[in-house]
């Protein structure tokens, strides 16, 4: 674990020390330890040092006393003030955006999911190019050797468009994906199940849920995912196919968590993988209760998700954890239920709940189909719920239930 200090700027905020906790834990997940924390109040950062002169001073002194390698800090800074910052504390100086793309980088497992994270990186990293140029051109100024001044520059020019080209090459690579994704996801689509997203706040309990639901309707633990008491244990999403006892089917996917300030390079890279989430059919809005700071994180969960074009999706509000406060559970009340990940009983309110509204537009109806037209019976039977056949002289009774499109796209053979 690398020690580092943690540093913010306190102005009436009233979530300052959330955030500031949460910093602590974004560190801890990047393997860094804080050794100390440093806070300023004041109106607004100072332009070129982000801290005052004297907390810089003071932030040296502790530095050195603890032993810290690096200085962690709450915003996002710009390229003079982390210079600056750094020439002045001796310390690597790293912007909670960074940090957190950091994060995302380390754990990125799949190609799609490093493609995203080093497309984010880049285009982090391209309005801060000026820094290291600038310094040369100062050494360069000050020996003298003003003739070199078009060559720094020419040098920033290339670098700009060296990691250009590496970002519009990358975005080509992801969107090849992106299509091998969107095959998959319309063809899951074509099978005509609703669709049911997890998000929420990371560590929330979406992917235990996920397992959860895996373990109760399909009694199978072998497709489960992987949880963790930690920031951002799931980057990539995962779509599992879950069936409840009267047969009927849905789609859950659990994905990336969301945290706060999380940066808008991210978000924009990981539209792909969160596409399950724009094209579900309901949202499953883990909270964990348990969190003194779960009405902060609701507000980041959905804000995120307007920044994603995500707003008028059905939501059901899952307050998780609710083992870790006492008191009663499962609760359900309308689309909201308080329930613990890791109970049976809470499992099945929220199995019972998630069919009650993913199928609520489900008609049955009676229908029709002739023997010549064969293949709409095998249709019907593999996207329905059909609850009784009887085959006669020249065709097959069924009574099926049906979602709204295909209510449509059966209604010629309804039969009464
Ligand atoms: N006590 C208790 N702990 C829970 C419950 N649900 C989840 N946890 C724990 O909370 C931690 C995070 O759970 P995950 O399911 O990995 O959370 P997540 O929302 O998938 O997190 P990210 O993938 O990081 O976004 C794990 O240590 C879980 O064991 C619950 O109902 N009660
Ligand atoms: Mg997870």
């Amino acid at each position: 674990m690398i020690p580092v200090i943690i540093a913010g700027i306190e102005n009436q905020q009233s979530n300052f020390d959330y955030l500031m906790q949460e910093l602590a834990e974004l560190a801890y997940a990047n393997n860094m330890q804080v050794v100390s924390e440093v806070r300023q109040k004041l109106q607004k950062p100072v332009a070129a040092t982000y801290l005052g002169k004297g907390k810089i001073e003071e932030l040296a002194r502790i530095a050195q006393a603890k032993d810290a390698a690096v200085l962690l800090l709450n915003d996002e800074l710009s390229p003079t003030q982390i210079r600056n910052l750094e020439k002045e504390t001796s310390l690597d100086v790293l912007d909670r955006t960074e940090l957190i793309l950091e994060i995302f980088s380390s754990r990125a497992r799949t190609k799609e999911a490093q493609l995203q994270v080093e497309v984010a990186r880049l285009k982090y990293k391209l309005p801060r190019l000026r820094t290291s140029v600038h310094e040369k051109l100062d050494q360069q100024s000050a020996s003298g050797s003003l003739a070199n001044r078009g060559a720094g520059e020419t040098k920033l020019e290339l670098n700009r468009r060296t990691i250009q080209k590496k970002i519009t090459q990358l975005t080509r690579e992801l969107k090849n994906i992106d299509k091998e994704q969107y095959v998959k996801s319309s063809s899951r689509r074509e099978s005509g199940l609703p669709s049911v997203a997890l998000v929420g706040y990371t560590n929330s309990g979406k992917s235990t849920t996920m397992n959860g639901l895996l373990h109760l309707l399909n009694s199978d633990d072998t497709k489960k995912v992987m949880t963790k008491n930690m920031l951002f244990a799931t980057l990539d999403t995962s779509v599992r196919k879950l069936r409840f006892k009267d047969r009927r089917e849905f789609l859950l996917s659990d994905t990336v968590g969301f945290v706060s300030k999380l940066p808008h390079n991210l978000v924009k890279a990981f539209q792909s993988t969160l596409a399950e989430v724009k094209n579900a059919d309901l949202l499953l809005h883990v909270v964990d209760i348990s969190d003194e700071h779960s009405a902060e994180m609701v507000k980041v969960t959905n804000e995120t998700l307007k920044e994603l074009g995500v707003e008028n999706t059905p939501m059901i509000y899952a307050f998780n954890k609710a083992d870790k406060i006492g008191g009663n559970y499962p609760i359900i009340e309308g689309h909201q239920l308080t329930y613990s990940a890791r109970d049976e009983k809470s499992l099945n309110a929220l199995a019972e709940l998630i069919k009650k509204i993913l199928f609520r537009d489900y008609q049955t109806h009676k229908y029709f189909i002739s023997y010549e037209q064969g293949h709409y019976l095998e249709k019907i039977n593999n996207l329905a719920l059909v609850t009784a056949t009887d085959y006669t002289e020249d065709g097959a009774r069924i009574t099926a239930e049906v979602s709204p499109t295909q209510e449509k796209y059966f209604a010629r053979f309804l039969a009464e």
